[in-house]
């Protein structure tokens, strides 16, 4: 009786303890072993009294995602596009002297078996030159180009930070 209470505790802890392990968010694609968990664009404005030149160059704003590389090789992320923006670029946010700062780097790296996160304060990608205001609810499309697993498109969800 005492050893079966003990045994049924046991398999409790045992299946919190794989639930704890499960990946927490959702899979958006999964495309040659690589997965794009939880993808999200920061809803953005374009103001019309910034005019034309503003409108085009000047409405910025970033997506986030969790990366996981199923295979047993690193990949990198290299580059990204979007029709809604202009350019893209992938940033580096980090603190310099106790200012934020972000700058362009060449890639992320997506360890074997491993994830990488772009999340806002740290790697993200940069939609630079918003074609059109982002609201929440809105889908965006966005490619992802990686050294290895080619060209993943994913549909992005707007939404406020
Ligand atoms: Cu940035």
């Amino acid at each position: 009786m005492k050893m079966k209470k003990f045994f049924s505790l046991f398999v409790m802890i045992l299946v919190l303890l794989l639930a704890a392990c499960a990946p927490a968010g959702e899979v958006a694609v999964s495309q040659n072993g690589i997965e794009i968990i939880d993808p999200w664009v920061r809803a953005a404005a374009i103001k019309e009294d910034m005019g034309e030149e503003m409108a085009g160059g000047g409405a910025v704003t970033g997506a986030f995602m969790q990366i996981r590389n199923t295979t047993d090789r690193a990949d990198v992320l290299l580059s990204a596009s979007s029709e809604v923006a202009a350019e893209v670029q992938i940033h580096e946010t980090s603190m310099q002297g106790g200012v934020m700062s972000m700058a362009e780097v060449s890639g992320v790296e997506i360890p074997a078996a491993g994830m990488a996160e772009l999340k806002p304060g740290g790697y993200h990608i940069m939609l630079i030159g918003l074609t059109q205001e982002l609201k929440a609810g809105d889908t965006v499309t966005l490619v992802l180009t990686f050294e290895n697993a080619g060209e993943i498109t994913v549909q992005v969800p707007v939404s406020m930070p």
